[in-house]
């Protein structure tokens, strides 16, 4: 008779007993074999996640782990013993590493894990710093000497020697302009441009080198020609003598303007495209009313020969005939004037008179009766 207790799915030690009884009943000697059930197969290990694994410097490393089964033990991952060196630098190649052994003792076959540990790429633009002042305004015609800019990057240190300028800056003509800076770093990161505003602007008021008048001593309300030579930085945009808007003809201005009585100052300004006036009140002029001359001549109505020593009148003035009779006022005004003539013996007359150039004015006295 045999007793066979062997198991062969659950690892320990069993016997197998051997008993036999002849037909006499004599019972043999008992005999016993000790069966070992056991665990030779090592586990295996499998990573989890990528190998070899890159990361940048700074960045956190999260172990993606492995499992393990064993053919006895079966799912045994909680007893895997993971040495993680990865540290945060030096840059370089590290290793994790992966062990574990079943319970009867066998060592599965070390997994490793590579784990390269890079420089941080450089995703940070450069930062550009203006020098000197912005916005900036010149005076036209000056030079513009832009004051530059410096650049900073967070790994590639000054890299101001690598700005790009784009400087547009025309200083010989007003307006408004820009100066542009650009840089980007080694890894193509483009920092944001800095712009620089630069005004060329003219506050220089022009010059009045003179001004002439074709005339100086005239009538009220008679032509004045005026004509003003005048420069300018940039050019000059109107010239006005007392308010009259002159025109250009070459290098000078000119135009007319009317006289008024009395001395008078002629006040000529000149402006440029930039607003810029300038003022020149040094010529002046004298203007009086329009005169003419009356001639008078005056005769004996009864002889019609000319009458010497009539008094003849107006306003203030007076002048008395010659011996043929006649008398001239000059520089008279235009205008209406009453006239008079009297002489001894005779009757007075009177009349007035409109003036509007020279004039003759004939006349009889007459004789007084005794
Ligand atoms: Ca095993
Ligand atoms: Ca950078
Ligand atoms: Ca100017």
């Amino acid at each position: 008779m045999t007793v066979n207790s062997v198991d062969n799915t659950t690892v320990g030690t069993y016997a197998v007993i051997y008993d036999i009884t002849d037909a006499s009943g004599n019972a043999a000697t008992q005999v016993i074999r000790t069966v070992y059930v056991n665990d030779t197969t090592p586990p295996v290990i499998t990573l989890l996640g990528s190998n070899p694994v890159t990361i940048e410097v700074g960045d956190v490393y999260n172990d993606a782990g492995a499992t393990t089964v064993d053919n006895y033990d079966g799912d045994i991952t909680s007893s895997i013993e993971t040495i993680n060196s990865v540290d945060n630098s030096p840059v370089g190649t590290y290793t994790v590493t992966y062990d574990v052994t079943d319970a009867s003792d066998n060592a599965a076959t070390q997994v490793t894990r590579t784990v390269n540990l890079v420089s941080a790429s450089d995703s940070t633009p450069p930062i550009i710093t203006l020098l000197g002042p912005n916005p900036i305004t010149i005076e036209v015609g000056s030079v513009y000497y832009d004051a530059g800019a410096t650049a900073y990057d967070d790994v590639e240190g000054d890299i101001t020697s690598s700005i790009v300028t784009v400087n547009s800056v025309d200083n010989t003509t007003v307006g408004t302009y820009a100066v542009t800076y650009d840089i980007t770093d080694a890894s193509s990161n483009a920092a944001t441009q800095v712009i620089r505003m630069v005004y060329v602007d003219d506050t220089t008021p022009p010059v009045i080198k003179s001004v002439t008048l074709n005339t100086t001593n005239t009538f009220i309300g008679n032509d004045i020609f005026v004509t003003v030579e005048a420069i300018d930085n940039t050019g000059i945009t109107a010239v006005e003598a007392e308010g009259i808007a002159l025109s250009p003809v070459g290098d000078n201005w000119t135009g007319t303007i009317t006289a008024l009585k009395r001395t008078n100052i002629v006040h000529v300004s000149s402006s440029d495209a930039a607003g810029n006036v300038v003022w020149d009140n040094s010529t002046s002029y004298t203007a009086g009313p329009p005169t003419a001359t009356l001639t008078f001549i005056v005769t004996d109505s009864k002889t019609n020969k000319p009458l010497a020593g009539a008094i003849v009148s107006i306003k203030n003035i007076k002048v008395i005939t010659d011996k043929n009779g006649v008398a001239e006022i000059t520089n008279l005004e235009f205008g209406s004037h009453k006239w008079a003539i009297r002489m001894n013996k005779y009757k007075r007359i009177s009349e007035v008179v409109t003036v509007n150039g020279d004039m003759t004015i004939a006349k009889e006295l007459v004789r007084m009766q005794r």
